[in-house]
């Protein structure tokens, strides 16, 4: 199996950090792509990757599997311990709701914030429209509140264990750095929750 990551990119730290949790980075080749220097647009790259983003598995069949959730799905399915996307139906489906939630309602708005600001994106978001990261910021800054909120009354964010969903909130934590925005750093219960996944990380 093959993994084409970029790293410090946050999809791609996803997989390859769920892989990290699974103990397995040894069982998987992995090839580190640019963003920066756009190899992501080479012909070769969009003939794995459609749509041209990072990360894609590659199954020793040839099969590619891109979206980084579905990457997550596989690894888990093939190396079930240690379990982080939840046991049974009612943990595996809060799990994946608060995942998605931290995906779309945080993620995302970093990332539209971000591509619609940032000088650095120009050449990747054409064009940039200003108005569109104001809506983001203040749709994030609403939202990470009320995860702030959450885990100042549960340890982790679904399920009372630990799981895929905590590493997708620590990583887009990182993320928001790209916005000289560190959310762990003004939320309380945010910031222990950080601190206690980087500690799993190292
Ligand atoms: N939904 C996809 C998103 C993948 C994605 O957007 N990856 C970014 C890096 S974090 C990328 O490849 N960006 C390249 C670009 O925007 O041109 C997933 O979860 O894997």
């Amino acid at each position: 199996m093959k993994l084409y990551h970029a790293p410090k990119a946050v999809n791609p730290e996803r997989t390859y950090n769920f892989l990290k949790l699974k103990g397995k980075l040894d069982a998987v080749e992995i090839q580190e792509i640019s963003i920066m220097q756009q190899e992501h647009k080479s012909k070769d790259y969009r003939a794995l990757s459609p749509y041209a983003q990072v990360p894609v598995l590659i199954l020793d069949d040839g099969s590619t599997i891109t979206e980084s959730r579905a990457i997550s799905t596989y690894f888990e399915t093939i190396w079930p311990e240690p379990n982080l996307m939840g046991q049974d139906a009612k943990e595996k489906a809060l799990i994946e709701m608060w995942d998605r939630r931290i995906e779309f309602m945080f993620m995302m708005q970093i990332a539209t914030w971000f591509r619609n600001t940032h000088p650095m994106m120009a050449p990747l978001e054409v064009p940039q429209v200003p108005e569109a990261a104001e809506k983001a910021e203040t749709r994030v800054r609403k939202f990470v509140a009320t995860v702030d909120r959450h885990l100042g009354e549960h340890e982790w964010l679904a399920a009372d264990r630990f799981s895929i969903a905590d590493l997708t909130l620590y990583l887009t934590c990182g993320f928001a750095g790209v916005v000289r925005w560190k959310p762990q750093q003004e939320l309380e219960h945010l910031g222990a929750h950080y601190a206690k996944v980087q500690a799993r990380l190292t």
